[in-house]
């Protein structure tokens, strides 16, 4: 038999015991006071009235259609895109998102595509070439892509990666979007025997990404990015696209919690100050280098040399004509 000293140890135990029962990791847990589910921005089965209801809080787009085990954002054929959107924008400052998915299809490996993302963004409804959302988005983008358009280099795929976009960068599809990515993780979330997840938590402004994809009920870390200014009111979605090559993109379920934090006054009048655009504080720790097209060092060195060679043919020429005009207008006088 168990005995509690005080209540508060009742108190730690239950917490333990909901945590378990909600299938939530507690590490990590101890920084949050509590959270709750919020339905109005959750989505989770039965998706009732989703796409042609009123009373729902979500909209679908494209090809995305609703089934009674999950929302598919792109069945597993060529040139399909698809979405879920929610209709209330979001004002909370601290929150988890937790994002069940199944990434399937017969295409073999590599022969798949293109992937999904999660959005956080100004605006909904928009599609286009960022997993069937608009390239030049604003706001937070986690994006799954399970298909390497270019050289996949030191990363294998699929690969996970966080955009943050602010009206002017665009996500690059035919680069996997690698100028643009803050950061990233692989994790084999294709054709998976287990359930798949995706855990995203904003609190603080730290953005942590995490996942659990090989049934050990664990979250295991895959980006983790501090001084991340989001501004509030934007909306929660989810969209996929397929194109040569494709995949069923299904959403089983999107939680949204409310995470409670106990925040210094130093915090709370930050939290005052009202972020206009998403951005990051320190950059320098994201910095891409991009090669542009232009001159390599070589040419830029032979350019130049010729340059000054030029320049130098044209000065003794001009001094010769000088000369030879000096000369002829003395020969005039005498
Ligand atoms: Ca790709």
């Amino acid at each position: 038999m168990f005995c509690f000293k005080n209540a508060r140890e009742l108190t730690c135990l239950f917490a333990v015991a909901v945590c378990v029962l909600t299938g939530h990791s507690l590490a990590n847990e101890s920084e949050f006071q509590e959270e709750f589910l919020k339905r109005e921005y959750s989505l989770s089965k039965p998706y009732r009235g989703l796409g042609f209801s009123s009373s729902s809080f979500w909209d679908l787009m494209g090809n995305a259609m609703v089934t009674p085990d999950h929302v598919r954002l792109t069945p597993d054929l060529q040139s399909r895109q698809g979405a879920v959107w929610s209709r209330i924008p979001l004002f909370l400052q601290d929150w988890e998102l937790k994002v069940h998915f199944k990434i399937h299809g017969v295409g073999k490996k590599n022969l798949n595509g293109d992937g999904m993302a999660v959005w956080l963004t100004r605006d909904r409804m928009q599609d286009g070439p960022a997993f069937g959302n608009m390239a030049q988005f604003v706001g937070l983008g986690i994006l799954v892509d399970t298909y390497p358009n270019s050289e996949p280099g030191d990363k294998s795929f699929p690969y996970i990666s966080v955009m943050l976009g602010n009206g002017t960068v665009s996500y690059d599809h035919d680069r996997d979007g690698r100028p643009s990515a803050l950061a990233g993780c692989s994790a084999l979330v294709r054709n998976s025997l287990y359930d798949t997840f995706l855990l995203v938590r904003y609190s603080r402004y730290k953005l942590r990404v995490m996942v659990d994809v090989d049934g050990k009920q664990e979250w295991k870390p895959c980006v983790d990015i501090r001084g991340l200014r989001l501004p509030t009111g934007y909306f929660l979605g989810a969209s996929s696209a397929t194109g040569d090559l494709s995949d069923n993109h299904d959403i089983i379920s999107m939680k949204l919690y409310q995470l409670t934090v106990e925040k210094t006054p130093e915090e709370e009048a930050e939290e005052q100050e009202s972020v206009l655009l998403p951005r990051v504080d320190d950059m320098e720790q994201f910095i891409v280098i991009v090669e542009e097209e232009g001159m390599s060092g070589v040419q830029l060195f032979v350019t130049l040399l010729f340059s000054v060679l030029g320049v130098g043919v044209l000065a003794v020429i001009g001094l010769m004509f000088y000369g030879r005009w000096t000369e002829k207008r003395r020969k005039r006088f005498y």
